[in-house]
């Protein structure tokens, strides 16, 4: 089972599927991993517990077939049920110790951030890796803190002990800038669940990727 880590690949998926409407779960995972995407997050924010394991269950098999890695959000039960590599938590949720007490430690933790502090505590907690952000305004998350814009991603690259993600509003036109600062990995929702065809929404966002790459080398 792999357990790959934001910076082993460039773009981690994030579902929701209230921007994919008409297309189930299997439908998009389907497409993602079929584009090769390496790290698929489970985020549903308005599902029962029940709906939420069944589709866990289909998402870790083909997780399993696709050798890619498989991250439940906010449900540490449900990531255990299903044999999950990682859980993700934020700041309001169970803190990282706790979490670790449930999960042991061949699981993944990551712990959303939105500031140098914050990294620095997560690191200490054991958390595994970071999420960095949100780097641009979002529609996605409700509850979200503003944007930190560029200037915590810029700290990050340079001093996060912890793999991290950039996350937040990133898409095909900006996620080169994102990369150009430093970002080895970039999560995504709306631009990728939302994609009309996902595996050239993918060919894009890697193409913008390696072009910001190759002029910084
Ligand atoms: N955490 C910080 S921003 C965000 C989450 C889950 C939502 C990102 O969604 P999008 O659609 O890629 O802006
Ligand atoms: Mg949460």
């Amino acid at each position: 089972m792999p357990t790959i880590l934001p910076g082993q690949t460039d773009i981690y998926a994030i579902t929701d599927s209230r921007l994919s409407p008409g297309r189930s779960i299997v439908d998009v995972a389907t497409a993602l991993l079929a584009a090769g995407v390496r790290i698929l997050q489970y985020r549903e924010k308005n599902l029962k517990a029940g709906q939420m394991l069944e589709e866990c269950r289909l998402l870790r098999r083909m997780t399993h077939e696709a050798d890619a890695c498989f991250i439940v959000n906010d449900h540490i039960d449900i990531a255990l049920l299903v044999g999950a590599d990682g859980v993700h938590v934020g700041q309001e949720d169970l803190p990282v110790a706790e979490v670790r007490g449930l999960v042991g430690h061949k699981t993944l933790i990551g712990l959303s951030t939105h500031s140098p502090e914050q990294a620095r505590a997560a690191a200490a907690a054991g958390a595994d890796y970071i999420g960095v952000g949100p780097i641009f305004a979002t529609q996605t998350k409700e509850d979200v803190v503003a944007p930190v814009g560029l200037e915590y991603l810029d700290w990050a690259a340079k001093n996060s002990a912890l793999p991290f993600v950039a996350i937040g509003g990133i898409k095909e036109h900006n996620i080169g800038e994102v990369t150009r600062r430093g970002a080895r990995c970039c999560a995504l929702v709306s631009e990728l669940v939302g994609a009309t065809d996902i595996a050239a929404k993918v060919a894009g966002l890697r193409r913008a990727t390696h072009a910001h790459v190759h002029t910084n080398d």
